[in-house]
């Protein structure tokens, strides 16, 4: 993953609190002291590093752990917390009709990224288009025509015509009838002059776009900070999309600085290839970048936790009756197999409607179709997954273009939930068949 020597050195800080015997002030200045360094090799900013372990080591030290959470788990927490928030808040581009046009200076990832939004949102069900707003770069036709073609979308671009508010114009015209997203590239240039100000401006007035990406490569650590504010402040972005963070150590410095800025990091860039692109979430990416999965089992382990303890808790949470796509995602990785959902299916209360039991050939080829339910989940958005039933005609026909599947696998991934939510949510009535399935989701592991 990206920043792996922040993630290996914010690990080895928490391998500390889980295994040390006491938590007491001394360990938690020391832990302080690794993560200021850690940060401060990640090229974050001082002065922010500086506020962040002030905050942590003030929590740490004054707040009292909630009823159920021993002291090193809730220092973790703050670390964690902490460290999200340096990351600014999350926020998601919609998945819907829109005009998106990326900004930007000179080689920052512009044009490459125009063909990973496309295929993200392709994968979303839409269909995007990619016109070729940048008419001053006589090869910057050509490189995006190429990665339209690379990625499978329409391309719309004029050799001929040297006035870029003209080509996006027509550009619009022609596809907005026949595409769901309008992906425009603009030109760089060295420095945010004038000239880039104006020609952005002119652009923005005469298309209207719904999103104004800025592009900044994340190579150039804290400087990103400056860069998005003035661009932030010359003609106001809706998100920033920081490039080739697969490349450098100063990813943490971006991303921190980028934050900071007021506008909201919404992808990032891992690579030169359409896939290699992230929504980026900050709380998800701290988890993954303090391995929370790890911790997690490590705790468990320094405390002598129960045994299951998280089959337990999915299977509680599962049968309280909020059981999402979410929890069905995590659920099929968990149980390997039919074997133990045909055995789940098989303690379905006799009250259900018959119609709605999983039959026999239904069962069958159960590896392909979980596997086919998982690339169809993966087509729907976040509001979709916690709340399935808002998934109707029109949703199902963009979730099964994006997954590349036909309206009747989603209907029926659909049907296949409705069975096992009922199932669970029979279950959580009878206290034999709830311990019998806590055993299920265990053995399943
Ligand atoms: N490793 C890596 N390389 C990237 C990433 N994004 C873009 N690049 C590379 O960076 C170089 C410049 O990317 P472009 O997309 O052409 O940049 P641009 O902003 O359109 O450049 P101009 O049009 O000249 O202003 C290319 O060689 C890309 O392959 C990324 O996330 N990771
Ligand atoms: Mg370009």
């Amino acid at each position: 993953m990206v920043l792996d020597d922040l993630s290996d050195s914010l690990k080895g800080t928490l391998k500390k609190i889980v295994n040390a015997v006491y938590v007491d002030s001394k360990l938690i200045k020391e832990i302080v002291r690794d993560i200021q360094r850690a940060l401060l090799q990640a090229d974050v900013n001082v002065k922010l590093v500086l506020e962040f372990s002030k905050k942590i080591e003030k929590r740490a030290l004054q707040e009292k752990p909630p009823a159920g959470m021993s002291n090193r788990e809730h220092v973790i927490r703050i670390v964690y917390e902490e460290l999200a928030n340096i990351l600014g808040a999350a926020r998601e581009l919609p998945i819907k009709k829109q005009v998106i046009m990326m900004v930007g200076l000179y080689g920052m990832g512009k044009t490459t990224t125009c063909g990973k939004l496309a295929t993200y949102f392709k994968k979303k069900g839409l269909r995007p288009v990619l016109i070729a707003g940048d008419v001053h770069r006589p090869a910057a036709y050509e490189q995006l025509k190429q990665i339209a073609e690379q990625v499978k979308v329409p391309f719309y671009g004029d050799k001929k015509e040297k006035d870029a508010v003209e080509v996006v114009k027509n550009g619009i015209n022609k596809f907005k009838r026949t595409v769901d997203v309008i992906i425009v590239d603009t030109a760089g240039r060295h420095k945010l002059e004038d000239e880039l100000i104006d020609e952005m401006k002119e652009i923005f007035k005469a298309t209207k776009p719904d999103e104004k990406l800025l592009v900044i490569d994340a190579a150039i650590g804290q400087q990103a900070g400056p860069q998005a504010k003035a661009f932030h402040d010359a003609v106001g972005i809706t998100g920033i999309v920081l490039t080739k963070l697969d490349g450098t150590a100063k990813g943490g410095g971006a991303l921190s600085a980028a934050a900071e800025v007021g506008a909201p990091i919404v992808f990032i860039g891992t690579g030169e290839h359409p896939g290699d692109f992230e929504k980026f979430d900050p709380t998800g990416f701290i988890s993954r970048l303090l391995g929370m999965g790890d911790i997690k089992a490590l705790l468990e382990k320094a405390e002598e936790s129960l045994k299951g303890k998280d089959a337990e808790k999915t299977a509680r949470r599962i049968m309280s009756g909020k059981f999402t796509l979410h929890d069905m995602y995590d659920q099929m990785d968990m149980i390997s197999g039919m074997g133990s959902l045909r055995k789940i299916a098989d303690m379905l209360p006799g009250s259900l409607p018959g119609k709605n039991k999983i039959k026999d050939e239904d069962m069958e080829d159960t590896e392909e179709k979980l596997r086919k339910f998982k690339v169809i989940m993966d087509s729907m958005t976040d509001e979709e997954m916690n709340n399935p039933n808002i998934i109707r005609a029109s949703r199902i026909k963009r979730i099964a273009r994006g997954a590349g599947v036909e309206n009747k696998n989603v209907k029926e991934l659909l049907k296949y939930y409705n069975v096992m939510r009922r199932t669970m949510k029979g279950l959580s009535g009878n206290r034999k068949m709830r311990k019998s399935l806590m055993r299920q989701l265990q053995f399943g592991k």
